[in-house]
């Protein structure tokens, strides 16, 4: 809803109010209707101002009522209304105005912004464009490539930024609203006709064709699919008709964009990241029964790639760092590497580098001094565990005791210790100071406070924390192995790397599984696998009685480690190159592999593919939920979007399987495992069997088919 008051004797103000965000619900809007009605009634007012209850001027339209069917006013004639009211209207925007809430500061005939404020259009992430005029004034306001940067790529753009552009007319670092209010009384005697954005021209641009082509090649090849970053840019488009006509283009194309699934999808992406932060233990522990301890001072153990990425995000966060490695010539190049990352991220966000924040020690001894440890050496149990045991005798009572493990058992980790109960993982993507995700890993003696504090420190370095049990792989890379193994198998049974890639490249993904593979390096696989006892002579295509690919054990034999070697699954120009070619001697490879195991290639189309690999990957995650090694649907698909680039505009794999159909799924599953009865990853697992038995609920519901969470090692 929205309050009203007259304040300084001739301004009217108005309050939107709806807590946390005062995003423009029905009762937010019709608030805004019956708020301005009386402001324009009142003689007495000669000017109005709008502003946000709480410090947040407005988070847009109410995601939440997206599911349901529309009531109380549409937010189009609400803005309307306020655009063309006789006496001015002032913004008075402080904290966000976001979506439709920067749509109502356009409305408006000023806006005055704090300088912490941060605007923006960002449907886009939500599978929507500015459909309340937005994809029509900004471009009026600000020009059409700044409009087109702002709506294609939802950025939240700074007060100062704002300012520059045009976008807002003052920034204060005063009170927003008392500036406001001085700002309405100046202007009250103005009429508002020349302030109506509406009625501006599109400005003119000398080339405006070369510039949307430009972007739309642009945002086509960053898409992968999605239909709303394309659907902006032709709404931008429409700006330079009269403003009825690009009005009537905006609704058209939010209407195929609201009713498309992609839609549905990323707005359920969106309450799942902040759906991950309510996480529970099998104890019954709660985040919102659980204090967090401040990590003030924080050790960074091993300095390769994950180990420096981490440092940064770290240091960026606040936290005072020690950095430590023991090869000298490692530790020389990471401080090189850590400062050079921590200027570029100073530069890019205008402010200076901490780099007093951060020193290095080729010792362990500092460790002794910091409120939590992240131990990022080589993925390596035995190593692993003697850094372990030396942080336990060298740390003081209290420090927390984290691992950078991408899979390996954190209870044998915390065995090692005098205090398994402050040991956790936090399993980091690659670069660690980008990646927005982190698995936390909890163990089976891992206390709350251990899990409340890693995910708290995960959120200050600006992360999605989302808490997972103690398994092999834990979550993502869990369910990873039975999609490469897939991927495996098809090229076995005809496929080639390329065709595998295309096809799942096409579905969304950043990169097909080999071509993914090549980037991060066969070895590294091969390495485990090697030290899991590899299979050998004619039993090397069965495993434990179960079918086995050595494709990947054959090639890295070859020394063909990926980009780094310059050959992979594909050829590279060099060693590190990065332009993936498909390899005529991978062929030959191939052929002479089938015929040695008196396998015949047969056609394999793009839906096997898809199937093989996505359907076998989302039978894992249903195995995850089962036994409870993520607490629901959304930590899964959370985990899949921010960490292993599926595409959200498929919501996630959990939601995905949800979106195709849980029977579907089922049948195909029990299909390819008739054929393949030798591979278990493909058997359809209990869990999606009973919420079929169930009529298929939808994902959101899941929850109530599953047991709590609890570690499986
Ligand atoms: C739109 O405007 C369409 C129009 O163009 C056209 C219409 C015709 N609605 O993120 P937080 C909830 S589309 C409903 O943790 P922060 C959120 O779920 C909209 N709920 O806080 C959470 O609830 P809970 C375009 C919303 O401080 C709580 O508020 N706007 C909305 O880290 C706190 O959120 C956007 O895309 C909403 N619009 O970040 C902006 N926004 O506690 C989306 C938030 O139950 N919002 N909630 O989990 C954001 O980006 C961030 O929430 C914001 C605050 C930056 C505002």
């Amino acid at each position: 809803m929205a309050q009203y008051s007259r304040v300084s004797g001739t301004v009217g103000l108005i309050t939107l109010l709806n807590p946390p965000v005062n995003a423009l619900s029905a009762a937010v809007r019709q608030g805004i209707v019956d708020m301005m009605d009386k402001a324009l009634s009142d003689r007495k007012v000669k000017s109005v101002v709008i502003c946000g209850h709480n410090g947040k001027f407005c988070g847009g339209a109410d995601i939440r009522e997206f599911s349901s069917p529309l009531t109380g006013p549409l937010l189009i004639p609400v803005i309307q209304g306020v655009e063309s009211a006789a006496k001015p209207v002032v913004a008075a925007i402080e904290g966000v105005a976001l979506g439709g809430g920067l749509e109502l500061a356009l409305g408006c005939h000023y806006r005055i912004a704090h300088s912490k404020a941060r605007l923006g259009l960002p449907e886009v992430h939500l599978g929507l464009l500015p459909g309340a005029g937005g994809s029509q004034r900004l471009p009026r306001l600000i020009g059409v490539p700044a409009a087109l940067d702002i709506i294609t790529t939802g950025r939240h753009v700074t007060a100062a930024e704002a300012l520059k552009l045009g976008l807002v007319d003052r920034v204060t670092d005063r009170n927003t609203v008392d500036e406001a209010v001085k700002f309405a009384l100046s202007v009250a005697d103005q009429s508002p006709q020349s302030r109506r954005i509406s009625t501006f021209p599109c400005p003119h641009h000398p080339d405006l064709d070369a510039v949307f082509e430009g972007v739309m090649q642009r945002v086509r090849q960053r898409a992968r699919g999605a239909l709303a970053p394309v659907a902006c840019v032709q709404a931008v488009a429409a700006a330079t008709l009269p403003f009825a006509q690009g009005m009537e283009r905006e609704r058209e194309l939010m209407a195929t964009l609201f009713t498309s699934g992609q839609a549905r999808a990323q707005q359920y992406h969106f309450f799942a990241q902040r759906a991950v932060g309510r996480w529970s233990m099998p104890s019954g522990a709660r985040w919102d029964k659980t204090k967090p301890v401040a990590v003030h001072k924080a050790m960074v153990i091993g300095l390769g790639t994950m180990g420096r990425g981490i440092s940064v995000a770290l240091v960026q966060a606040g936290v005072s760092v020690v950095a430590m490695e023991t090869n000298e010539k490692q530790l020389m190049d990471a401080k090189q590497a850590i400062s050079s990352m921590l200027e570029r991220g100073a530069k890019r966000r205008g402010v200076a580098p901490a780099l007093d924040k951060i020193r290095y020690s080729s010792d362990m001894q500092p460790a002794a001094d910091v409120d939590l440890v992240i131990e990022a050496v080589f993925e390596d149990m035995a190593l692993k565990k003697k850094v372990f045991q030396q942080l336990s005798a060298l740390c003081k009572p209290g420090t927390f005791l984290c691992s950078n493990t991408s899979g390996l058992d954190v209870d044998q980790l915390a065995s090692e210790t005098r205090t398994p109960e402050l040991v956790v993982g936090m399993h980091f993507f690659a670069p660690a100071h980008v990646m927005k995700l982190l698995e936390v890993v909890y163990g089976s003696r891992s206390s709350p406070q251990a899990v409340a504090t890693a995910m708290e420190l995960g959120k200050q370095m600006g992360k999605v924390s989302v808490a997972v049990g103690n398994c092999r792989g834990f979550v993502g890379n869990r369910m990873l192995k039975p999609y490469l193994e897939q991927a495996f198998f098809l090229l076995e049974e005809g496929a080639t790397p390329e065709f595998v890639d295309q096809v799942l490249e096409e579905f969304g993904f950043a990169m097909g599984v080999f071509r993914m593979s090549d980037l991060s390096g066969l070895d590294v696989g091969w390495r485990v696998r090697k030290a899991d006892g590899l299979p050998d002579g004619h039993s090397a295509r069965i495993r434990q009685g179960c079918r086995y690919s050595p494709l990947g054990d054959l090639l890295c034999e070859q020394g063909r480690f990926g980009q780094k070697t310059g050959r992979g699954w594909y050829q590279y120009d060099k060693p590190g190159g990065q332009v993936a070619k498909p390899d005529p001697w991978l062929q030959d490879f191939l052929e002479k592999f089938r015929t040695q195991h008196g396998l015949v290639a047969r056609r394999i189309d793009h839906q096997e593919v898809l199937e093989r690999c996505l359907y076998a990957l989302m039978n894992e995650g249903f195995r995850i939920l089962e036994d409870g090694i993520a607490a629901g649907p959304e930590d899964i698909d959370v985990i899949y979007v921010l960490g292993y680039s599926w595409p959200p505009h498929r919501g996630g794999p959990m939601f995905y399987a949800a979106m195709v159909g849980l029977k579907k799924v089922l049948e195909r599953l029990e299909h390819y495992h008739q054929e393949h009865p030798d591979i278990p990853s493909l058997k359809p697992c209990n869990l999606l069997r009973k919420l079929v038995v169930s009529g298929s609920p939808p994902v959101q519901k899941w929850r109530e088919f599953l047991q709590k969470p609890q570690s499986q090692l």
